[in-house]
């Protein structure tokens, strides 16, 4: 096989982020910000999901979908991760300390899951934070649970004894069967933003978000769009 520049995912410039995302990380250059999950009915809002952001000396603000790739690919999602857990921690507290009791939800990539030492991580943050796991949730995609659900399962167990819940993220995107929703121990299901954007009257997407409710619904889940 010979080599082709048009496959090799690692462009120059890909790579010059990898390696500035090295520098990022240590500096401080990650910063959180903080998105709200609002209950419909009456516009409270329920709990915040920790999205991170790239505030690159150079070029500005990069977005998540740009540089979490990079970071899974050259081995720093789980000090990304840490972050991410950080920042809600120091949150949360803030909140607490405000009389403010709501939930902080993390994205967690598989490496970081199946990397093991979150485990220890999230049992020592909280202790440090003194928050209740069940202010902790955590945001998992069906691709990495469908890659390996048993070892998923060995995380999550742990994890779940602590109070932390779990969300499945961008639902609908994956390949999960229907059942693996039973197995794992999820009480939130994200439907993906590409169909609650375009949920017109009519539309298959609306279809599928109905269908979607229902199904979460009957499984005793809370869903969120979004
Ligand atoms: O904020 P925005 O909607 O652009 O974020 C897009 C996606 O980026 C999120 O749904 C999530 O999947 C991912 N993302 C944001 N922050 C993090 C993070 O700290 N860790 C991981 N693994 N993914 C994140
Ligand atoms: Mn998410």
């Amino acid at each position: 096989r010979l080599y082709d520049p048009a496959e090799d995912p690692n462009s120059p410039e890909r790579l010059q982020l990898a390696s500035d995302l090295h520098q990022a990380v240590e500096a401080g250059d990650l910063v959180a910000h903080f998105q709200p999950k609002v209950r419909l009915s009456d516009g409270r809002i329920e709990g915040m999901e920790v999205l991170m952001r790239w505030s690159h000396r150079e070029r500005g603000v990069i977005p998540p979908d740009e540089f979490i790739p990079i970071a899974e690919d050259c081995g720093l999602i789980v000090p990304v991760t840490t972050i991410a857990l950080e920042a809600a921690m120091r949150e949360c507290r803030a909140w607490r300390d405000e009389g403010v009791n709501i939930r902080f939800a993390v994205n967690v990539s598989a490496r970081s899951l199946v990397d093991g030492r979150i485990i220890d991580e999230i049992r020592e943050l909280l202790q440090r934070w003194e928050i209740p796991g069940s202010q902790l949730q955590l945001e998992l995609t069906e691709s990495m649970l469908v890659d390996d659900p048993e070892a998923a399962n060995e995380v999550l167990q742990p994890l779940r004894e602590m109070g932390v819940s779990f969300a499945l993220d961008d639902f609908g995107t994956g390949w999960s069967s229907l059942g693996q929703l039973n197995d794992l121990p999820f009480d939130e299901l994200k439907i993906d933003r590409s169909f609650v954007q375009e949920m017109r009257p009519g539309s298959a997407e609306d279809a599928i978000v109905r269908s979607t409710i229902q199904l979460g619904r009957e499984l005793g889940l809370r869903i969120v769009a979004e």
